[in-house]
């Protein structure tokens, strides 16, 4: 299914009459801080979030699954949902697969598909936190029951080597530049296991895999503090993620995702610190009130969300630096709204993040930092939180050939409706 062009923009001129006006205005509020709206505008159209595979459908907690309806049953049907999303917001070109859950059987067809919709492939995650429900990637008698690349047995971990190695073999041949390894590897009792034998065992497979790393790919760590494990995790914060990523190579870097965080940890600080060192690899985006909860973008903390664009401005306007050299995704699941709508607001929230951090006058920061005088930082930060900067964020996305409002317009187009007269209400993502 694809959305015909002209009818996003015959809803454009209806829905929003006083675009226009509302963008001037903005557009000299702007300007009187000393920033060029222009250059907003630019950055907010360079910067293009993945979507990730396994967030295009109803994921469920432990308690149950509520499928919606018109879920996309293989991979090309995900990317076709890409393809959605692209048309209606601009933000998303690339799709980021899981595997086992993606396995692309026919690489070249898949990317001719994806390029269709003007789509690339993202960064290739593993799996080595569940056995294959098919049996198809775990030898029989081994499991990874107690870790991966930590596991005491040396053939699990190299299993755990080998499924990583053939995520490379698939993204080389989608045109993908990256690996993510998150890893379930940890502990659930004291005692359970030695937490350096365990560290050390996962450097050891994440140095194998970055051997066969292609010379122009990243690989990245993931860092999360619990969850499957519950007393210890490997990989459990920014410091043992950097440690992992050093011990790797140059070209190993460290992944951000938003809900991987202890309660009240300084993400913003924790950000800073991995552009210091050279090592963010970027995001998955989320928003949470308790842990891992992977909920809809700036749905809870909105001022966090703007603190960390704020730092990531600051590097961006760094010369040698663009939006591309960092990977942005979201990394969500879905109980309760249509995930494709959760994704726009997702997409928007990024945005909305991002125009408000642009519009920091930074000289006027600085000098305020400088002078100790920290309600004039106060002011200078909250004035940018709180300008309402979509009119920026409107236009931006309608030079794409976007929609102004994206969840209106796929509600207007009835975009579910004819995805579930397609597909049927009963269709199921494969993924969480
Ligand atoms: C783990 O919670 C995680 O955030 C990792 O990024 C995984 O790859 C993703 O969820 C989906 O499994
Ligand atoms: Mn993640």
């Amino acid at each position: 299914m694809r959305l015909d062009s002209g009818k996003i923009s015959d809803l454009n001129k209806a829905s929003h009459v006083y675009h226009d006006q509302e963008l001037d205005l903005l557009k000299n509020k702007v300007n009187n801080l000393g920033i060029d709206p222009e250059s907003v505008i630019k950055g907010l159209n360079s910067l293009q979030v993945a979507t990730p595979s396994w967030a295009l459908g109803t994921g469920g907690t432990r308690f149950g699954r509520f499928p919606g309806g018109g879920e996309p049953s293989n991979i090309q049907e995900k990317i076709e949902d890409v393809g959605l999303l692209k048309q209606l917001s601009g933000q998303t070109s690339s799709i980021s697969l899981h595997i086992p859950w993606d396995i692309p059987k026919n690489a070249a067809e898949l990317k001719d598909l994806a390029g269709s919709y003007g789509l690339k492939f993202d960064s290739m995650n593993s799996n080595t936190f569940m056995n294959d429900p098919n049996g198809e990637n775990m030898p029989k008698g081994l499991s990874y029951k107690f870790g991966s690349m930590c596991n005491s047995q040396e053939a699990v971990r190299a299993q755990a080597v080998q499924h990583n190695l053939e995520c490379i073999e698939y993204g080389k041949q989608l045109g993908s530049n990256s690996l993510t390894i998150w890893l379930a590897d940890g502990t659930t009792f004291p005692g359970q296991a030695s937490f350096t034998k365990q560290f050390k065992n996962v450097v050891n497979c994440l140095q194998t895999i970055y051997k066969e790393l292609p010379e122009d790919w990243f690989m990245f760590t993931e860092h999360k503090p619990y969850e499957p494990a519950f007393y210890s995790t490997v990989n459990a914060d920014w410091g043992s993620s950097l440690l992992m990523a050093k011990e790797t190579g140059e070209r190993c870097l460290c992944l951000v995702d938003l809900g991987h965080h202890l309660p009240n940890t300084n993400i913003e600080q924790v950000v800073s610190r991995m552009i210091m060192e050279k090592r963010l690899a970027g995001f998955h985006f989320n928003d949470s009130k308790y842990g891992d909860d992977d909920i809809t973008v700036g749905c809870i903390k909105p001022y966090q969300l703007f603190l960390i664009f704020n730092e990531l401005v600051e590097y961006l306007n760094g010369n040698e630096h663009q939006a591309n050299d960092l990977a942005w995704m979201i990394d969500a699941s879905h109980n309760l709204k249509d995930p494709l709508e959760d994704l726009l607001q997702s997409f928007d929230a990024i945005a909305l993040a991002y125009a408000q951090a642009a519009i920091i006058p930074r000289k006027a920061l600085e000098e305020a930092q400088y002078n100790n005088d920290i309600v004039a930082c106060q002011e200078i930060l909250q004035n940018a939180y709180r300008t309402d900067v979509r009119p920026l964020v409107r236009e931006a996305r309608m030079r794409l050939g976007g929609a102004a409002n994206p969840v209106q317009a796929y509600r207007d187009l009835k975009v579910r409706e004819e995805l579930i007269s397609k597909r049927g209400t009963t269709t199921t993502i494969t993924g969480l």
